[in-house]
């Protein structure tokens, strides 16, 4: 008896709070995560590695102190902070009888703020990347800096290369599993090292590392909080192999061969490019309301710029100052985005963008010309890069790395095959490429919304690998599918892939991705920095010398764009406002 009265009183409020809600419709509420409280290590650095031992599944292989200012960022000192370095998850592959292990480190600040940072990296994995937590192009702060707790892996296998598509574990780890495997053991650490779980945890990584970032946002919702995905290549595979579409369209106005097959850097010079992309800013750039060499509106410009009309045609021989029909025909094509034989897309469509013409094409003597630019990811990446990841770690079984002609590869394998591939699996490599690389469904992220967590994603808009067309469909479909108030996209216009370009490119989107978990302050304008000569990040060499070296603007959450005020300094975000 005594009880009935508190419950029906309970039953009341809960029949008057139903009545007070609007509709049925209206989405839940979502819960309010508390802030991160910050601790110091309680361990010091080299007593860590006695108490970490029996870890399961895992060897630490090195605990060393990191004295302050060993590494800097921005040109400031980070301060002191413990490095453990190791392994989980040794084994010998039954296939390949290589053998791997999900090599990592983890970062501990001495005055930790509360808070995990699991870095997502580029490429194909295969390095341990010092566990930083970076973002942006030459960024003037990181994760680290700000007292997080990073952890870096190599996801599963060492080495630049492709070989270890040969290994389905390793396919998987490198897919998500190393992300499921890693991040209670760096809770533990984090744990042994402060007397306390870290009480939010962040997922940041960019191209790769931000499809890593949506997998976790996906599979792992219950292990984080926040998911900052840079370029995320959610649909990797597909990029891929548009990637080696494009590649066949650009040999056919290539006018060079080298080593027996054509030098995809001349069909379209770097003087064509830049023809290109001063073109779109030609017929663009004032869309926003300012003169100042930046298209803000990006979908405005779609409607208005004509590569076939903008662009002087050729009556004679290409002389940097004008295109062939032909390559007009095979721009057009690949902005398009290509399709099976069948008709199906296999990859979205680019926007025509300022970006262009960064990046010079060419390998540089001395090393490779690993960067955000254009012509690195159309005319390198795709007959060296692409290749191997479609032919070895996607394709089921995979071509045999011993004898892989990369190169011959990208340019004359049947595409519908390699289409039809990373759909495909066998009772070895029984889960296919589309399955271990891409979010289950990258929609719906209703165990991250409901749990108060929060994404965020920017993308450069001059991109030419992963297009931010995929990632503006990926935000049309999670607000349909999971919800409008836990999601935001961030285009950057002119930034090449993760960075670079003419671009405001420097930026801190990690802080009001905090904010917004855990104080509920969702981000709007975001003021970024263009990195001119001087610049404590390091100097852009795609910025134009027209602008003020420390222009700043604010990147808008899509579809609102940045506009220029009508007066005041064209330099100064200050002056432009997201409508
Ligand atoms: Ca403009």
């Amino acid at each position: 008896m005594r009880l009935q009265k508190p419950f029906a009183r309970l039953s009341m409020l809960a029949f008057a709070a139903a009545c007070a809600w609007p509709t049925s419709q209206a989405a839940t509420p979502l819960p309010k995560l508390t802030p991160a409280t910050g601790a110091p290590l309680v361990e010091d650095c080299s007593a860590l590695l006695a108490k970490l031992s029996p870890l399961p599944n895992t060897q630490i292989t090195a605990t060393e102190l990191v004295k302050e200012g060993t590494l800097t960022v921005g040109g400031q000192a980070i301060a002191e902070h413990c490095r453990v370095a190791g392994k989980m998850h040794e084994r010998t592959s039954p296939v390949d009888g290589k053998s791997y292990a999900i090599g990592f480190e983890m970062r501990l600040p001495k005055n930790w703020n509360g808070r995990f940072l699991h870095q997502g990296n580029g490429g194909i994995d295969g390095v341990v990347h010092p566990a930083v937590g970076g973002f942006g192009g030459g960024p003037l702060t990181n994760a680290l800096q700000q007292g997080f707790a990073v952890l870096s892996s190599d996801a599963g296998h060492t080495g630049g290369n492709p070989s270890f598509g040969v290994d389905p574990q390793a396919r998987l780890d490198y897919g998500y599993q190393a992300v499921g495997k890693l991040t209670p053991m760096a809770k533990t650490v984090i744990t042994a090292a402060y007397g306390k779980q870290p009480d939010r945890s962040y997922f940041a990584g960019c191209s790769n590392g931000g499809r890593h970032a949506m997998v976790a946002a996906t599979r792992y919702f219950q292990d984080y909080d926040g998911i900052l995905a840079g370029a995320p290549a959610y649909n990797l595979p597909r990029a891929a192999i548009a990637n080696l579409a494009g590649a066949r369209l650009y040999q056919t106005v290539a006018t060079q061969e080298v080593k027996n097959h054509m030098d995809l850097a001349t069909a379209l010079t770097d003087k064509e490019r830049q023809l290109v992309a001063d073109k779109v800013v030609e017929r663009c750039d004032a869309l926003d309301g300012a003169k100042d060499g930046m298209v803000q509106n990006v979908a405005a410009c779609q409607q208005v710029f004509s590569l076939k009309k903008d662009v002087p045609s050729c009556t004679g021989e290409r002389d940097g100052a004008c295109l062939s029909d032909k390559q007009k025909e095979v721009l057009s094509q690949i902005f398009a985005g290509p399709k099976t034989s069948k008709g199906q897309r296999i990859y979205a469509s680019f926007p025509f963008d300022s970006g262009f013409g960064a990046g010079k094409s060419g390998v540089p003597s001395g090393g490779s010309p690993v960067g955000s630019g254009v012509a690195f990811w159309e005319f390198f990446a795709s007959t060296n890069l692409d290749s191997g990841a479609t032919g070895i770690i996607f394709k089921v079984p995979p071509e045999s790395p011993e004898n892989f002609k990369s190169v011959a590869f990208s340019l004359t394998t049947d595409l519908d095959a390699l289409f039809s591939g990373i759909y495909a699996s066998n009772d070895v490599y029984n889960e296919s490429a589309m399955a271990f690389m891409t979010p289950p469904n990258p929609t719906d992220m209703k165990g991250l919304r409901n749990k108060g967590g929060k994404i965020i994603v920017y993308h450069g808009v001059s991109d030419s690998i992963f297009s931010i067309h995929d990632s503006e469909a990926w935000l049309r479909g999670v607000q349909k599918n999971t919800g409008k108030d836990f999601a935001k996209l961030y285009p950057i216009p002119g930034m090449g892939h993760c960075s670079g370009g003419p671009a405001t490119d420097q930026m801190d989107i990690l802080t009001p991705l905090v904010k917004w978990v855990e104080e509920g302050v969702a981000p709007e304008a975001i003021v970024a920095s263009a990195r001119g000569a001087g610049n404590a990040g390091g100097a852009n060499p795609d910025l134009p010398t027209t602008w003020d070296a420390a222009r700043t603007r604010p990147l808008c959450p899509f579809p609102h764009v940045a506009r220029y005020k009508g007066s005041g300094d064209l330099e100064k975000a200050d002056n432009f406002s997201c409508k």
